[in-house]
């Protein structure tokens, strides 16, 4: 005679909670890593799309710049650069605007002194800004960018060009320039929620027309 079996063994039941628990366990392990991955791969592309808009300004602003008025004049490149913009021609000359300079420059909130003073992550990050008329009466500045890196990417301060891109030291915001072909470089170190930090680094070229 066969007897009918009603609930469960005690064995049972612990096997069942544990492998529930297990289920769980994983289900959460996996949600908060998606949500993680998920929230990287956001903020990586919210710091790429941070340096492109930022070159693309510093693109739209320099593309009337007049090759031989750089200064310096950055063919071993520079972290800042002045330049005049051509506005116009009246009676067969060149008419140049106020003068603007576009200069990685140390943050507010993080002296240039090697240590994080802010305790964003980053190491004496610095803005991109762009100061139109610098020095004269109309003096206005821009801030372009925040959390622009010290240096490139594979660069360090010791005289020799680490990453062979010809260029020796170059900092977070690098302009070059060979006769009118202009190479501008730009590495953003953004902190991220997950006590970690997102790098993207753009380098775009301009031939200048003047
Ligand atoms: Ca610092
Ligand atoms: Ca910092
Ligand atoms: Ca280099
Ligand atoms: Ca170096």
């Amino acid at each position: 005679m066969r007897t009918s079996r009603k609930g469960f063994t005690l064995i049972e039941m612990t096997v069942a909670t544990g492998l529930l628990g297990v289920v769980m366990g994983s289900a959460l392990m996996m949600t908060v890593a998606g949500r993680s991955a998920f929230e990287e791969a956001a903020q990586r592309q919210q710091a790429e799309s941070t340096v492109r808009r930022a070159l693309e300004r510093v693109v739209l602003e320099m593309q009337w710049a007049e090759s031989d008025g750089l200064s310096p004049d950055c063919s071993a490149g520079s972290p800042t650069v002045t330049f005049q913009p051509l506005v116009g021609v009246a009676g067969g000359a060149a008419v140049w605007g106020d003068s603007r300079r576009i200069a990685r420059v140390a943050s507010a909130n993080d002296a240039d002194d090697g240590l994080d003073n802010d305790g964003d992550g980053v190491i004496d990050e610095g803005d991109l800004v762009m100061t139109i008329d610098p020095g004269g009466p109309d003096e206005f500045s821009v801030t372009l960018c925040t959390q622009v890196t010290e240096m490139a990417p594979g660069e360090t301060l010791n005289g020799i060009d680490d990453d062979g891109n010809g260029v020796i030291d170059e900092r977070g915001f690098n302009v070059e320039a060979l006769g009118n072909l202009i190479t501008l470089r730009l590495s953003v170190a953004q902190p991220t929620s997950g006590n970690t930090v997102t790098m993207s680094s753009i380098t775009t070229s301009i031939t200048l027309r003047n």
